[in-house]
């Protein structure tokens, strides 16, 4: 028992400390609304279940058979508790409705000035684009604090689910429509988000954080990615990366062999050595280590990525490293 006990403690304080999913741990007016609901309609369910709950164990005690011969009285129905049992509920959900579809009214409203980012979901990661800003990047949004953000929804393949509990609720990504989603931080800091819809194979590791900054940080980030960063790849991957790499990614600067824009879309590599994960939180850092792990195999890192293995002989996985990482 006192096994148990103590398991049971080491867990529970496990989850208060590290509970980056928790939608009750808002970290924004938008979660605050929706958690405030969410505290308004489960103490009012608490209340009923205490009172119905309550009223079955005293019938059942009240009215307990004592005896072999006890039989009770016979009935069938009674108006008066039947009419009352229709329509307190009814009261109750009717009273509920208010706060509910006030909220989800409130929350549908983009409101003014807010930021505008655009998001696109594929089989497994999330492009991010700032349409105002000119800024392309992935798998990473970044934010400053205190300001309204309007994400528009789309996707390029199935139906996806864009979610960022502490920050918002989630939002279907689905492909042919837009969808709308609005957020803002409060206080800087990274918040995790995950797909929410089952999208295939890898829609465990299709991850993203958004990244909430001071507004003076948010510009400096800002101006950083507007920099032109992308020198001529080294000698013995230069082929690869403007043959083969650029056929999916963009290197912002850098002409392709074909001089095409990316057939297939990926990631845009311009500033990965800037990113905190590699393959969309698949490896959560972005390590030199990490990333020879992922150019060595990326399906087996990453099931089902659409990224074959490329057959990289040790020296150019050393040379891409280097290359990528100094992208910031
Ligand atoms: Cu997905």
């Amino acid at each position: 028992m006192a096994l148990f006990t103590g398991a049971l403690a080491a867990l529970l304080a496990a989850c208060a400390q590290n509970r980056p999913y928790d939608t009750l741990d808002p970290a924004g007016p938008v979660a605050q609304k929706q958690a405030d609901l969410f505290w308004l309609v489960f103490w009012i369910a608490v209340v009923v279940f205490v009172l119905v709950e309550g009223m079955l164990v005293y019938a059942l005690w009240r009215f307990r058979r004592r005896s072999a011969a006890d039989k009770p009285k016979q009935v069938h129905g009674n108006t008066r508790l039947e009419i009352a049992w229709t329509i307190i509920p009814a009261l109750l959900l009717a009273g509920v409705a208010v706060p509910t579809v006030g909220t989800i009214f409130d929350l549908a409203e983009s409101p003014q000035g807010a930021m505008r980012v655009e998001i696109t979901g594929h089989q497994w990661w999330w492009e991010v684009r700032y349409p105002d800003l000119s800024v392309v990047t992935a798998n990473e949004v970044h934010i400053p604090t205190g300001q309204p953000i309007t994400f528009s929804l789309e996707s390029k393949d199935v139906i996806h689910s864009f979610s960022v509990p502490r920050l918002a609720g989630k939002q279907d990504v689905v492909p042919g429509r837009t969808n709308t989603i609005n957020l803002s931080a409060t206080e800087p800091g990274v918040y995790l988000g995950l797909c929410q819809e089952f999208c295939g194979l890898s829609h465990a590791n299709m991850k993203f954080r958004v990244i909430a900054h001071e507004p003076a940080d948010f510009d400096a980030w800002v101006e950083a990615q507007l920099a032109d960063v992308v020198a001529p790849p080294p000698a013995e991957i230069e082929q690869i990366v403007t043959g083969t790499c650029m056929s999916c990614h963009v290197l912002a600067g850098l002409e392709s062999v074909t001089g095409e824009p990316p057939g297939t879309p990926a990631p845009d590599l311009t500033h990965f050595g800037d990113r905190q994960t590699i393959a969309a939180g698949r490896l959560p850092h972005n390590t030199a280590e990490a990333l020879a792990t992922w150019l060595r195999d990326p399906p087996a890192v990453k099931a089902g990525s659409k990224m074959p293995d490329y057959d990289l002989t040790e020296d150019q996985i050393e040379a891409f490293v280097e290359y990528l990482r100094s992208l910031k």
